[in-house]
Order: structure tokens, then sequence, then C-alpha cells
């Protein structure tokens, strides 16, 4: 198994091919806009952590998949994860005019243009997905199967769900502990299970296996979220990348308006403590999901 840089960069590479620099102003019939792939391009290859792409790679190489048939579908979801933090930044949503550490899209391309470069991400992950399947022959299933998973974290019940009950929940006074799991799980957790089932379902996995990567996938997801929270509250804003005390400016329902600073640290243990134990089965197979749970769980930025 590789690092989470050599994942990262592996995708990064293959994004760069899939979203093409175009000469400059050219509406050309039967190509995208130029400037919708730059829009496109200038959040996607912004140097976000990759996270998501590199757990597709690692679940679907740790269970003996390929991982040059995942590769694609390691592309879709951070296309997709992309596309929902350009949404999220907008006024009508988060308001955020920092992101990746550069101004966020609709600072540089204008409300209307960033709609679009999110719209174009969300619809070229699925081209792709589709475009793989297609190609596939005998492993066909397998694709569809892995688009399936990653339509499901993005969707409705998924990222979708959750970014509509925090948006819902802003500036309310009723907040609970049942609406904050609901929220993690579906604007953050949901992903991380869809990008670990897509890699478990292109290698191919048992359903034995795909129970134990789920359960480490949902204990990550609300980890990685309630480390967010506590980061909200003491990070330097140099090295996040992003608005730090805004959550508590915005009257957001977080880990720590819930459970108080030392609750939610003490989560973020408990969480990880459920991560490693569920992927304890695989041994020292699965060294890149320890490391990455640790890490996470003790970042700083
Ligand atoms: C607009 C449908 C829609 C959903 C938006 C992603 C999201 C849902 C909101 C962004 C705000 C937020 C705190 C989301 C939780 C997930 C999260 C912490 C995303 C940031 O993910 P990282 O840290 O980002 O992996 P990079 O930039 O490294 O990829």
């Amino acid at each position: 198994m590789k690092t989470l840089k050599e994942y990262a960069l592996i995708t990064e590479k293959r994004l760069n091919e899939i979203i093409p620099v175009l000469p400059e102003n050219s509406f050309e019939p039967e190509n995208m806009p130029e400037l919708l792939s730059r829009s496109m391009r200038y959040s996607l290859l912004a140097g976000g952590k990759r996270l998501r792409p590199a757990m597709l790679l690692a679940a679907c190489e740790m269970l003996g998949g390929d991982i040059q048939l995942a590769l694609d579908f390691a592309c879709a979801i951070e296309m997709i994860h992309t596309y929902s933090l350009i949404h999220d930044d907008l006024p009508g949503m988060d308001d955020d005019d920092m992101r990746r550490g550069r101004p966020t899209n609709h600072v540089v391309f204008g409300v209307g243009q960033a709609i679009l470069a999110g719209d174009g991400l969300l619809n070229m992950a699925y081209e792709i997905m589709l475009k793989t399947a297609m190609n596939a022959g005998k492993d066909a299933d397998k694709c569809i199967s892995a688009a399936s998973e990653i339509a499901r974290g993005a969707g409705v019940t998924g990222m979708i769900a959750g970014q509509c009950a925090d948006l819902y929940q802003e500036g309310r006074e009723d907040g609970s502990e049942a609406m904050l799991r609901f929220i993690h799980e579906g604007k953050t957790m949901a992903m991380f299970v869809g990008a670990m089932r897509a890699g478990a379902r292109l290698a191919g996995a048992d359903q034995k296996s795909l129970d134990a990567i789920t359960e480490y996938a949902r204990a990550f997801g609300l980890l990685f979220q309630a480390s967010d929270d506590v980061l909200d509250i003491i990070a330097d804003p140099a090295l996040f990348g992003h608005s730090v005390g805004k959550d508590v400016r915005d009257g957001k329902l977080t880990a720590v308006s819930i459970l108080s600073l030392e609750g939610a640290k003490a989560r973020v243990e408990a969480l990880l403590k459920e991560a490693l134990d569920a992927i304890r089965g695989f041994g020292e197979e699965a060294e890149f999901f320890v490391r990455l749970a640790d890490t996470v769980a003790h970042r700083d930025h």
C-alpha cells in the first residue's frame, strides 16, 4: 500500500488530464468552454488533502483490487467533494471567502460561474464513472456498484441531507445531540463511507470485509468532523486554510457547542479507538488506515 501523499499525486495527475487546459476564452462546439475548465481547475487543483480518493484507492488495494480500474472513481469522488465545497462557500450557504488557502471560487469567478463550476464537476464525475463502467468488460458490475456507493454518499440521504439539516439548524436554539449526529453523518461521514465502500466494491470484496471497512469509515467520518469542530476553535488560521471561529459566529450546531471543547476532544479519542478496532482484523495490511485515523485525530490544521 502507498502513503497518502502517493495516492494524492496519482489522483492529481489524472485529474489534470480529465479537465484539460484549453485555449484562452475559447467557446468551441463539442468542447467545454475554457472559462468553465479554468474555474473547475481553480478549485479542483488547489491542493486539497485528497483524503477521499486516497481512501478509495487504499481500500481497493488492501482488498486485492486493481487501482488502475479504481483511479477514475477516486477522481470522481474528489470532483464531487470539490463541487460541494464550491457550493458550500457561496453567499447563500456558508458565505466563505477562503478555501484551500486561496480566495473561494465565487470571489474569483462570480456567483453564477461558481455554481456552474460546481455543477460541471458533479456531472463530469458521473460521466467518467459511467464511461469507465462501459469500457470495463467483465468488471462492469464492480464499476456500477462502486458508482452507486458514491452516488449514495453524495446524495439526498447522504451529504446533501446533512447540508440541508446544517442550513436548517443554523441560528436555531433547539440543537440536540441527535440533530448533531444527523448533520455529521450526512455532511461528512457519508462521503468517507461512499469512498471506502466504492474501493471495496471495485476489489470485489466479500460481505465481512465490506462490513469492517464500513464501520471504520463511519467512525473515521465522525472523528474527522468532531476534530474539524475542535479546530474551528483552536486552529491557527494561517495553517487551517479556511476561516477559524466561523461556526460560533454563524450559530452552528457543532460537537463543541453540544459537548464543550473538552467533551469534543474526548469524543475524537473514543471514535479513534472505534475506527482502529474496526480494522484490526486486516493486520498490517491496514497500516495506511491506522496511520490516517491517528493523524487526523491529532492534527493541528
Ligand atoms: C453543498 C451539497 C453541499 C454540501 C456541502 C462539504 C460540505 C457539504 C460542506 C463544507 C463544510 C464542511 C465543514 C463540511 C464537512 C466536511 C468537511 C470538513 C469538508 C472539508 O474536507 P477536507 O478537510 O477538505 O477533506 P480538503 O480541502 O482537504 O479536500
